[in-house]
């Protein structure tokens, strides 16, 4: 108990303040509208949110283009509102973790504007300018949003490096002026009293020596620069540079998001001996059900399979446990809404799988993370086309898929964008079935879901068997119970494919985790003594071996 550090008992809630709440009616949610939230959040039990960016940006990649880092941007209000804001959710016990955007800026940042500007200016090694080869791009890697992750730039008649959008270069860390740069602006946040950071692709900022070619799937002319950039010579180095001349300065919570990342990378990123971060965001998980040799990437829309699931996440937790530590997550801004991916969507069986799926995350070991929206088992938006889209990712891949390789036609790759789109997890918050669902008074800047007449918070409020009540108990029994925390995880029946079954062992009691994945009846056997009783389900009686659709519970025994 004693060893057991507050951030491996909490709950974290991610809120992306563009589409919680809009207070002054310009269809964009805002810091005033988390603020109007804050007691909401406090109601569910979490402890800690993580705020997507609120800098200024010119929106490229919805504010994780930052064009200053230390300012508010004024589509969300103004620093006096943060400080407000962190004060309020301070009061009521909350933290706030910001999102650290620093493996690229916006190319309008002051710093990128002037490193274009001339080869001798003293911002050019904060970017990646490199000389064209043979008349064209240094390398073969890809952008994350599709095409080369190389821009020619004229003025200058070099390449910068960007891994994401055109508008968001990489910054050179290997310019130790760059790296005190981002220690100051990080320690002016860390004096504001923020308590931690949640870090954008951290595992990238270190760039391959020599820049060498990535492989990339049969039939794609680029490489994969997940793989070819992660994990980088120096992110360790750079890491526990910023461990020492940051971290160590408050009592923070770090997250990085470690895209490329594998166990035995995660294993030194989030190492319990404290050096590094305290935990990452790996995403095997949530790649499975993707077309990795394929040059459709993510763009798919098979689910996964129940023992592929399995195998994958019961890694995660053997393998870190006494070594480091576990982020657990169904989805944030980046992901399709977990209901409609591991659950189902349809009436009859959306509430009932949307707990089903919380029970079978939060009783693994790790720090579980809650995005906007999932606590009421908002869904995929079917309702969304091509007009309606904002993310750029959609957008380019659209572009290159469809219009410029012709690898799919629009209508295949729209069905794959209602199962992965990132727009799917955007859409604004439902607080009700009034207008816009109570998110604004004007036209929102994503569509809404048209389920907010019956999927809304009001509805989940005034429903006590509702997701949001459910996912209440669930935080409530991780901060009442250690074993939740600390216990040993066990995996039952690796092949089963319609049931996912877990324990956990504590030194003198242990937990049985059972959950039917499917819509259908389960009959199954489980072992349980005498004295087992079920500390939560989300059904009212335990029939025993007869398992109903979707049904999760929970035996707590000596
Ligand atoms: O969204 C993804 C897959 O659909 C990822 O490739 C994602 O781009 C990657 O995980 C990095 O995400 C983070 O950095 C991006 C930003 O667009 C994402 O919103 C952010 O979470 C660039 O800053
Ligand atoms: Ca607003």
């Amino acid at each position: 108990e004693e060893n057991i550090k507050w951030w491996q008992k909490a709950v974290v809630y991610q809120i992306y303040p563009r589409s919680f709440q809009d207070t002054n009616n310009d269809g964009i949610g805002d810091l005033k509208g988390v603020e109007q939230h804050l007691d909401y959040v406090k109601k569910l039990g979490a402890d800690v949110i993580w705020l997507n960016p609120v800098y200024n940006s010119p929106n490229k990649d919805n504010g994780y283009d930052i064009s200053d880092y230390q300012s508010i941007n004024p589509e969300f209000g103004d620093m006096a509102q943060f400080d407000h804001l962190l004060a309020g959710a301070h009061d009521r016990g909350l933290k706030i973790v910001m999102d650290l955007v620093v493996n690229h800026s916006s190319d309008q940042h002051q710093w990128f504007i002037e490193s274009r500007s001339s080869k001798d200016s003293d911002k050019r090694d904060f970017y990646i300018w490199r000389d064209p080869v043979d008349g064209h791009e240094p390398n073969n890697w890809g952008s994350f949003f599709s095409g080369s992750a190389w821009k020619f730039d004229e003025a200058t008649g070099q390449y910068y490096l960007h891994l994401f959008a055109e508008g968001q270069p990489d910054l050179n860390w290997e310019n130790p002026k760059l790296r005190d740069t981002i220690w100051d602006m990080m320690n002016w946040w860390v004096d504001k009293g923020i308590d931690g950071f949640r870090m954008d692709v951290i595992s990238l900022i270190s760039k391959p020596d020599g820049y060498p070619d990535g492989k990339g799937p049969e039939g794609d002319v680029y490489g994969n620069s997940n793989h070819a950039v992660a994990n980088g010579p120096r992110v360790h180095q750079y890491l526990q540079e910023m461990r020492d001349k940051v971290l160590n300065n408050a009592d923070m919570m770090t997250v990085g998001e470690a895209s490329g990342v594998d166990i035995e990378n995660a294993k030194q990123y989030a190492i319990s001996d404290g050096s590094e971060l305290n935990m990452v965001f790996q995403f095997e998980h949530v790649e499975l059900d993707g077309n990795p040799n394929d040059a459709l990437g993510k763009w798919y829309d098979q689910r996964v399979s129940l023992p592929k699931l399995k195998e994958n996440l019961s890694k995660w937790q053997y393998e870190l446990d006494g070594k480091a530590w576990n982020s657990l997550y169904w989805n944030n801004h980046d992901q399709p809404r977990a209901v409609s991916r591991y659950g189902s969507d349809k009436p009859e069986f959306r509430v009932v799988s949307a707990k089903m799926a919380a029970t079978l995350l939060h009783f693994m070991q790790g720090t579980p993370y809650i995005y906007q929206g999932e606590e009421i088992g908002m869904t995929n938006a079917y309702n969304l086309g091509w007009d309606d889209f904002n993310d750029i990712e959609i957008l380019n891949a659209r572009e290159y898929l469809v219009n410029k390789e012709h690898l799919i036609d629009d209508d295949t790759l729209l069905r794959y964008v209602h199962y992965k789109g990132r727009d799917n997890a955007r859409t604004p918050m439902q607080w009700n079935d009034g207008k816009n669902a109570g998110f604004t008074d004007a036209t929102p800047w994503l569509k809404m879901n048209n389920n907010f007449d019956t999927i809304n918070v009001e509805a989940a409020l005034a429903d006590e068997d509702s997701v949001f009540y459910y996912y209440q108990k669930l935080i409530q029994l991780r901060h009442e119970l250690p074993i939740i925390t600390t216990g040993h995880y066990e995996l039952l029946d690796p092949e089963d494919a319609e049931v996912y079954a877990y324990k956990r062992v504590g030194d003198d009691e242990e937990l049985l985790v059972i959950n039917n994945f499917t819509e259908n009846e389960q009959i199954r056997e489980y072992d349980v003594p005498e004295n087992a009783e079920v500390l939560i389900s989300n059904y009212k009686d335990d029939q025993g071996s007869t398992l109903r659709p979707f049904e999760a519970k929970v035996y707590r025994y000596t």
